[in-house]
């Protein structure tokens, strides 16, 4: 699927009336949204991204080492964005196991060392959106979780797979605080589990995976808001049942199970239907969001038959 670079003439025409009705639209919605996450500056015009996805890549050029490994969500090393790229060196990531359990075939402690001997780690230049609005480009190194899965043989009756982080305070000073219940869970269909697109992470720029970003091991699921992609996994369990997600357990108002990035489905307190690229500057025009993040292509048949704006 491409995005603006294969536009018609009707479609680019109608698109810069979108823009004109966006400025004219201008100072009502800077009102509306005056006390929000995007309340500093009035709404500006948004730029439709620029991009398609050939093969698992997305052709947009991705954001740098330093951007992606200084600007990160990981609670348990504090919640400022700069926090877990100046804390979390305190976390041994080996040796390493990932515990994989319920309904499966082949239940027990796996060793990371041995996983990675036996699955393919490729490259994923992967588009990447928060729930709070930002947006990045990262080439992830890592493997695709079916491998995972075919590993320990999933039993028929599995529905879905609920994913554990570590959880060590002594390493993880967050979870010294009741800030959210630890260890941090999260839940994917099984489809959701299977689907190519989805990885575990080990690596980006092709290096190790900084303790930031979740090392050793971590998931990424494209079309889904950042949250979904939990760090430092070290539990997986096979079960029938729909996990409860960490931030859904917290606020289920605001924050789902499935959480697809769909611009049309606002959170209760920001507009989803556009995002701040990291590193754009401070003067960039926000992107406008994507429907699955740019991946409805590859899996809007996972949803058939289902509302997303009620399963959000
Ligand atoms: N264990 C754990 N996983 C987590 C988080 C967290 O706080 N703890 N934050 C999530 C959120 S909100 C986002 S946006 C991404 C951020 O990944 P990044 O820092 O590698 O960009 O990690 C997700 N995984
Ligand atoms: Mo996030």
């Amino acid at each position: 699927m491409k995005y603006k670079s294969d536009l018609k003439y009707s479609a680019v025409t109608s698109e810069a009336n979108y823009l004109n009705r966006r400025a004219l639209m201008g100072g009502l919605v800077g009102g509306a949204v005056g006390s929000g996450l995007l309340g500093a500056r009035s709404v500006s015009a948004q730029d439709m991204p620029d991009f398609e996805i050939q093969g698992f890549d997305t052709t947009e050029t991705p954001n740098t080492f330093e951007e992606i490994t200084t600007y990160n969500n990981f609670y348990e090393f504090g919640t400022g964005k700069e926090d877990p790229a100046k804390n979390a060196h305190t976390l041994t990531t080996d040796p390493w196991a990932v515990q994989i359990d319920g309904l499966v075939d082949n239940p027990g402690s796996y060793d990371l060392a041995d996983i990675l001997s036996k699955v393919d780690i490729d490259e994923r230049i992967y588009r990447f959106r928060c729930v709070e609005a930002w947006s990045m480009v990262i080439p992830w190194n890592g493997f695709e979780l079916n491998q995972l899965l075919a590993l320990a043989g999933v039993q028929s009756s599995a529905k879905y797979v609920r994913f554990e982080t570590l959880f060590r305070p002594e390493e993880m000073p967050g979870q010294k605080r009741a800030l959210l219940d630890w260890p941090y869970v999260e839940g994917l269909r099984l489809d959701e589990a299977m689907h190519p697109l989805t990885i575990m992470a080990t690596g980006l720029y092709g290096k190790e995976l900084p303790n930031q970003n979740g090392a050793p091991l971590r998931l990424v699921v494209p079309w889904k808001y950042g949250f979904k992609s939990i760090k430092s996994i070290v539990k997986i369990t096979l079960t029938d049942t729909q996990p409860l997600n960490t931030w859904k357990s917290i606020n289920a108002r605001e924050y789902g199970f499935y959480s697809n990035v769909n611009p049309e489905v606002s959170h209760p307190r920001w507009t989803q239907s556009s995002e701040r690229r990291i590193g754009g500057g401070l003067f960039a025009k926000r992107l406008q969001t994507i429907k699955f993040n740019g991946y409805e292509e590859q899996v809007a048949d996972l949803y058939k038959g289902l509302d997303l704006t009620k399963n959000y």
